[in-house]
């Protein structure tokens, strides 16, 4: 039975010995010996009583079994909710109890802590830990090696994604088969991916990046991947003269170029560096190509529409600009204001429609029908322009959003804890710029009258709720916010004054 997404990326390798993933010490996992780990776990994930439809959220560390459960999810039609690891028990309880996840997969390490979130929203807990072992492994050791593939369309759902929200509620983006697999095709065909590659994967894979831009391609060109737990630095410079290309965010290259060790000889060699999630400074672009002679090709994508633009593979490759459309994205720039589309050249709004974009917000038809357009055009909050040959550039953003090395965090969910905290009377959290992570969190507190704020003792409430990358790296007293003659706090002059604070970080 028809399975697409399972059909294209991962049955078409039955059998194969080829190399799929590289690991530490040479260790190497074929397609096939994947595929057959694979099918046991989705025999497991039926065992825990998961039918089609139904979600499993995961927060793993990266490890080939870690891999094998998202294909376990496609080949079972379940939808996978991947978790960014630094989460909190409490941002988990959210997302597991707004997906309804029928399953909250963890490391053994947290189990002590997440069972209260699993129980409060009626999810079986089951474990998976860094090193492969875990109850659902235990599960699966077992089980038969072939599993019948669920009937899948390719409008039916494959995955939810968290992105975090204004108003600093999450949304579960819903994203199905033909999002994933049309974005693939188009990738592996604009950036020429075959099964020669060999891909140096260092990013985390509960993310579009990590997960679909990077595996997806891979597994569609039939190539293999050095498959490293996270971006170490010594294991990198190690590992590429074994790499034809790698994926990164702007932090991996920046880290790189300020290595002596990252030489031209080193990654003669390489095919293809690209770059996304975040912006590329021109300067890192321009210091990148004299140090190595590649140009790295910066793409644009969000995890509501997968990737949108892609500078060329043959052709220039212009820093500070995304590129064109995709093969088959439409994306036009419109005002903020009246939506109309604006001549080329003038700046608004990037709205992008085609097959890459998702289906909605999981139980979120007001916010589905704020950001995505009747018409099909999503309405992405960023700013842009296109300029006279076609290029796109990014100039902004009209969402409130930090990126910080390439994760994405919104001052409002901050802004609220912060609020929450004794004597504070309101507060503002900006981005700075951050040398090594493009942007980071400060957060600016206006106390009430009177009070003396205990600042150690706040920064603590922002350990006990939130992932560790959404911590205000300082927190700074004011007596009170800038404001406009509307009353609307002006974070621009917030940013501006304190843009200097990590120069010299
Ligand atoms: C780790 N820390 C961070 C970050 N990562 N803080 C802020 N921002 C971060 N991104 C914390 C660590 O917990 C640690 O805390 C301290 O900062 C320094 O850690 P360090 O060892 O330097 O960090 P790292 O572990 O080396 O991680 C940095 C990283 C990583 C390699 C840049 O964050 C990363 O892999 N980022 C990639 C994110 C990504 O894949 N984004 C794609 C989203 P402490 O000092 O307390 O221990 S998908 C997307 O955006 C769209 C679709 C797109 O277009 O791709
Ligand atoms: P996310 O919600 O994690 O998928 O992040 C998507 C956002 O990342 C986009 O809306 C952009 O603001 C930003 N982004 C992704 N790629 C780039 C890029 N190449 N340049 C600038 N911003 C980018």
């Amino acid at each position: 039975m028809a399975n697409p997404l399972y059909d294209n990326l991962f049955g078409r390798h039955a059998g194969q010995t080829a190399p799929f993933l590289h690991l530490a010490e040479g260790a190497v996992v074929s397609y096939d010996a994947f595929l057959r780990l694979t099918a046991r776990i989705a025999h497991a994930l039926r065992g825990a009583g998961l039918a089609p439809g139904d979600r499993l959220a995961a927060q793993v560390e990266k490890s080939p079994e870690a891999l094998a459960v998202y294909a376990a999810c496609v080949q079972a039609g379940i939808v996978f909710l991947p978790l960014n690891t630094g989460y909190t028990g409490d941002e988990l309880g959210y997302f597991v109890g707004d997906s309804g996840a029928k399953v909250l997969l963890c490391d053994g390490a947290k189990m002590g802590a997440l069972q209260t979130v699993a129980d409060q929203s009626g999810a079986i807990l089951m474990t998976l830990n860094a090193d492969g072992t875990g109850t659902l492994v235990d599960a699966a050791k077992d089980l038969p090696e072939r599993f019948e593939t669920a009937a899948r369309g390719e409008d039916d759902l494959a995955a939810f994604l968290y992105t975090s929200g204004t108003t600093g509620r999450s949304k579960g983006a819903m994203l199905t088969q033909r999002n994933l697999l049309s974005n693939a095709e188009v990738l592996v065909e604009s950036w020429r991916f075959t099964r020669d590659d060999v891909l140096l994967h260092a990013l985390p894979i509960f993310h579009t990046h990590g997960l679909f831009v990077a595996t997806n391609i891979i597994l569609l060109a039939g190539g293999s991947m050095i498959f490293l737990p996270k971006f170490e630095q010594d294991r990198v410079i190690e590992l590429l003269p074994r790499a034809t290309s790698m994926m990164g965010v702007p932090t991996f290259y920046t880290r790189l170029l300020d290595d002596p060790r990252f030489t031209r000889d080193l990654v003669a060699h390489m095919r293809l560096f690209t770059s996304g999630s975040a912006p590329l400074l021109a300067e890192t672009h321009v210091a990148f190509e004299e140090r190595t002679g590649h140009r790295i090709l910066e793409r644009y994508g969000m995890t509501e529409t997968n990737m949108n633009t892609s500078n060329p593979y043959e052709g220039a490759r212009r820093a500070g600009t995304v590129g064109f459309p995709l093969p088959g994205v439409e994306l036009k720039i419109t005002d903020p204001q009246t939506g109309a589309e604006v001549p080329q050249g003038d700046i608004g709004i990037i709205e992008v429609r085609g097959p890459n974009v998702f289906a909605g917000y999981w139980n979120m038809p007001e916010k589905t029908a704020e950001e995505l357009r009747a018409n099909g055009f999503f309405i992405t909050g960023d700013l842009g322009m296109i300029d006279d040959q076609g290029y796109v550039q990014i100039v902004g953003r009209n969402k409130d959003l930090i990126i910080s090395g390439g994760y994405n965090i919104y001052p409002k969910e901050i802004e609220l804890l912060l609020d929450e905290q004794p004597g504070v009377l309101e507060s503002a959290v900006v981005g700075v710029p951050h040398p090594d992570f493009g942007e980071t969190v400060v957060g600016f507190l206006v106390p009430q009258k009177g009070a003396v704020l205990d600042l150690d003792g706040i920064a603590g409430a922002a350990v006990k709720s939130l992932a560790r990358f959404k911590h205000p790296r300082k927190l700074i007293v004011l007596e009170e916010l800038p404001r406009n003659t509307m009353g609307k706090v002006q974070k621009n002059i917030l940013r501006a004054e304190y843009s200097g604070l990590f120069a010299s970080a």
